[in-house]
Parts: structure tokens; sequence; C-alpha cells
């Protein structure tokens, strides 16, 4: 049995929801957002930074979203229904766009310490604008990419949606997707996948209240 280790709204969603859509069996281990929910020593013996997701199969855990999305893919999803193995003609951009799902959350993931974790008076609106620039300009990538499609892939839903969906989700609490109507289209049709809400049923990190404003 599977067991996924998650924290509301973080970017363990991502392997949430891809379980979700593979439609397999799991055991869900919601973790709290915090030091002492992440940084136990039974969490760090798997996980070794402490940080979610994780994913145990037997006596292998696997964390990074990245490296989980390929392994599901690999050892679950043998007739690659949403994964892209080797050899596929899609291959090369499925790998380019697994990778680029960080990329993205990068910059979301530093507007979130911004918000969620550094005092009022230590914030930076310098680190603030800056990260909100980049973010944007990585959506205009994503944008040009799903002029010609619905999907990252153009043969249609595949595990770099879930990463990718998940990056254009956190983002869309720091900026507007208005300028990026491709990736708003884009955000509608994934959204509305019911694997996406059971997944995203709790409340992203970038709207959870601040912990010390
Ligand atoms: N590149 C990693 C990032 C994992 C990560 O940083 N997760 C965040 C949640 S979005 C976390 O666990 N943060 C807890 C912390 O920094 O203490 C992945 O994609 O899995």
């Amino acid at each position: 049995m599977l067991t996924l280790y998650h924290c509301n709204g973080a970017r363990s969603m991502r392997s949430l929801w891809l379980l979700n859509e593979m439609g397999i069996d799991f055991e869900l281990k919601e973790l709290t957002f915090s030091m002492e929910g992440l940084r136990t020593p039974e969490y760090l013996a798997i996980s070794p930074l402490g940080r979610v997701p994780c994913l145990v199969d037997g006596d292998v855990a696997v964390f990074e979203s990245g490296a989980i999305a390929q392994y599901l893919g690999e050892h679950y999803d043998p007739e690659g229904k949403l994964h892209r193995p080797v050899g596929h003609a899609e291959r090369t951009e499925w790998l380019i766009w697994l990778h680029y799902a960080e990329t993205m959350a990068v910059h979301g993931a530093s507007l979130v310490q911004q918000r969620v974790f550094i005092a009022k008076e230590d914030r930076s609106p310098v680190v603030q604008k800056l990260e909100s620039r980049r973010l944007e300009k990585s959506l205009e990538v994503v944008d040009k990419h799903l002029a010609d499609r619905d999907y990252l892939l153009k043969s249609g839903f595949s595990t770099v949606d879930t990463n990718v969906g998940y990056s254009v989700h956190l983002a869309k609490g720091f900026v507007s997707l208005d300028p990026f109507p491709n990736v708003v289209k884009y955000y509608e049709r994934i959204s509305v996948r019911p694997a996406f809400i059971k997944a995203a049923a709790s409340v992203p990190l970038n709207e959870q209240a601040p912990k010390r404003a």
C-alpha cells in the first residue's frame, strides 16, 4: 500500500491530485505545516529535509514531487495513460514541463515565505516585487505554450499537468492570471477535474492566515 505524506495546500497537492487521477489505493497521512509537524525524527527518517510530499512504497521512500510523478508513472501506469515513458514522442517535452513546474513553484514558495512566515515589518517589498514579476514571466511562457492545446502535451492531460497545474494554482494567490488568457482557460479546465477538487479541498498555503503578522 502506498502512503502519501501531505500538508494542506502545499506542493504535496501535486502528488495527491495525481494519485486521485490514477485511481489507485493509498493511505493519506496529513501533517501540520509547522516545525512540530514536519521535523519529527520519524518523518525526518523518511524525508530527510522534513518537507512534503513524500511517498512511501514498501521500503522505498520517494521525496520531491517531480520524482514522485515520475515514480508513479513508471511503476503504476504501465500503459502510459498519464506518464510519457522513454521512447515516447512527447518524452522530452514531458521532462521539460515536469521540471519547469518547480521553476514556477520556487517563486510562489518565496512569496509564501514573505506572506505567511515573515513578520510584516520584516517583509521585503523588493523580494515580493521581484518574485511576483518572475512568476508572471514564467506564466507568460506557459500561456504562449498553451496557445494551440488544452493541456501541456498535445496528446492530452498527463502527469505534468498535475505538477505545473499546482504551480498555477499557487501563483493565482499572488498574481493575476488575467494577462494570460490561455492560462485562465487551462486553470478552468484543470480545476473542475474531480481529482483536483478532492486534492484541493484544503486551504492553499497562500491563502492561509499569516502565522506572525
Ligand atoms: N522541490 C520539493 C519542494 C518541497 C517543499 O519545499 N515543500 C514545502 C511545502 S510547499 C515544505 O514542505 N516546506 C516545509 C518547510 O520548508 O519547512 C518538491 O517539489 O517536493
